[in-house]
């Protein structure tokens, strides 16, 4: 009897360094390091990760080792893993120009098998009975695009008896209240075995249609912190799946177990106070409550003594969410959100970017942008990409002015330091003060291309 054996895992994001600290960036590499070690027991046939490997386009050397060590592993037990492109793995011209992403090194490096838009079978990859069909990252709605026309040319994918896996980086109907990449029905319709989503950083599923996105392995921001596997606002767990299903005149639905590994635990606080003295105090209280929390379930996780890290919400000084490294307060427990209401504040609107929704975002965008209504759609597509990244910013509805401060630093640091997304598709607007910046940007990305090899002129070299 034919049988499929395999784990789903999917953004790794390794090389993040969240807050500045290098706890944060270590973090990261346990996490998918402590994944592998756990996948090693399970000895599947092969291992599916949908995407964002590295958390930067251009990671560091350490980080590209760290990767490499942790992919090592996996290749000395003959656990073959299967990769698609995340956004946060690069495809602008640029770096595809200078020879390929950092994906394509791990190929070289024969540590995974690349799955770059295309269907890969027996033929390629060797494992017997399973055909994976996997599309990258792309903004917008093109994806369905990308996987029809991907069947148009290989019509035997959908007809033959192989184990079928579509594999793509995207936001799928359902996730978020008012977005998605991909609706449900387009991809779940084709009658594939198992639709495998990165992306999104929760774990969700849908098991009647096969449609399933792992999480991430580390929380990239707060609003990931909804993922809490306890009832008790703390975060403690990432997962991943592992699938198995077998064939009787046709696949069996797959049968998903989901492995949970343990994080540094973040707790959520509400908190509401009139003075930074009580405001101490009451966070220390919950703090020593949460901590009792987590030795009831985890006692091992208090042994890390997490330094606490403290996002507060706090309107007097205008900066509504903002960091504060309590470091009195480090025994107590690990990262934590703290939300607080100061006393006589209350009428006014504040929005932090855990509360604050995508529909929010796009309609002070939309506000703000003065753009014509042919041009808002890419200006809104590329704004929520990077806004996805960079959750953690301060956004208030009657600060547009700071807005559009963030917005211009994140769009001018983009290319410049660690953004993992693409170069970003700049795009003019009128009567904003984004446009100086975004023109010098411009500027700068044409004179770069002139000095770039041309790919022609590389793969000559290759
Ligand atoms: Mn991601």
């Amino acid at each position: 009897m034919k049988q499929i054996h395999f784990i789903h895992t999917s953004d790794w994001h390794i090389g993040f360094m969240q807050y500045n600290k290098t706890e944060r960036y270590l973090d990261f590499f346990k996490a998918a390091d402590d994944v592998v070690k756990k996948i090693i027991k399970i000895k599947p046939m092969f291992v599916l990760h949908t995407g964002d490997i590295f958390h930067n386009a251009r990671p560091s050397p350490g980080t590209i080792r760290q990767v490499v060590r942790i992919l090592n592993r996996l290749k000395k037990e003959n656990i073959p893993l299967f990769i698609i492109r995340g956004n946060h793995d690069g495809k602008s011209a640029k770096i595809l120009e200078s020879g390929g992403n950092t994906i394509s090194l791990l190929r070289e490096l024969k540590l995974v098998n690349y799955i770059d838009d295309e269907i890969m079978t027996e033929e390629y990859h060797g494992i017997s009975g399973v055909s994976i069909l996997g599309v990258g990252f792309y903004p917008g709605n093109i994806l369905n695009e990308k996987i029809e026309t991907l069947l148009r040319n290989s019509p035997d994918f959908l007809s033959n008896n192989d184990y079928k896996i579509i594999a793509f980086h995207a936001y799928v109907q359902g996730q978020l209240a008012d977005f998605h990449h991909i609706s449900i029905n387009q991809v779940s319709k084709l009658g594939v075995d198992y639709i495998a989503a990165g992306h999104y950083h929760i774990p969700w599923k849908n098991e009647k249609l096969k449609l399933f996105a792992p999480g991430s392995t580390e929380t990239t921001s707060t609003n990931e912190w909804r993922r809490m596997d306890l009832k008790e606002n703390i975060c403690m767990y990432s997962s991943f799946y592992e699938i198995k299903s077998e064939y009787q005149d046709k696949w069996k639905n797959p049968q998903i177990i989901q492995h949970q590994v343990l994080v540094r635990p973040k707790a959520m606080l509400s908190l509401e106070t009139d003075t930074i003295e009580n405001l101490r105090q009451s966070i220390i209280n919950e703090l020593l409550d949460k901590k009792k929390i987590i030795a009831k379930y985890e006692p091992s996780l208090l042994k890390h003594n997490p330094m606490a890290l403290v996002n507060i919400l706090y309107s007097k000084n205008q900066d509504d969410l903002r960091m504060v490294d309590l470091s009195g307060l480090e025994k107590e427990t690990g990262y934590l959100h703290i939300n607080i209401n100061m006393l006589g504040e209350k009428d006014r609107i504040i929005i932090s970017a855990d509360t604050l929704k995508n529909q929010d975002i796009e309609e002070i965008l939309r506000d703000i942008s003065g753009l014509p209504e042919e041009e808002l759609d890419d200006f809104l597509n590329e704004s929520m990409t990077l806004l996805q990244i960079f959750r953690d910013i301060p956004i208030s509805r009657d600060m547009n002015t700071e807005l559009f401060t963030e917005i211009t630093n994140i769009l001018s640091s983009i290319d410049a330091t660690n953004s993992g997304d693409d170069q970003p598709k700049i795009i003019s607007f009128n009567n904003s003060p984004l446009k100086k910046e975004i023109q010098n940007d411009k500027d700068q990305m044409v004179e770069k291309k002139d000095n770039n090899l041309t790919k022609n002129k590389l793969e000559d070299y290759f």
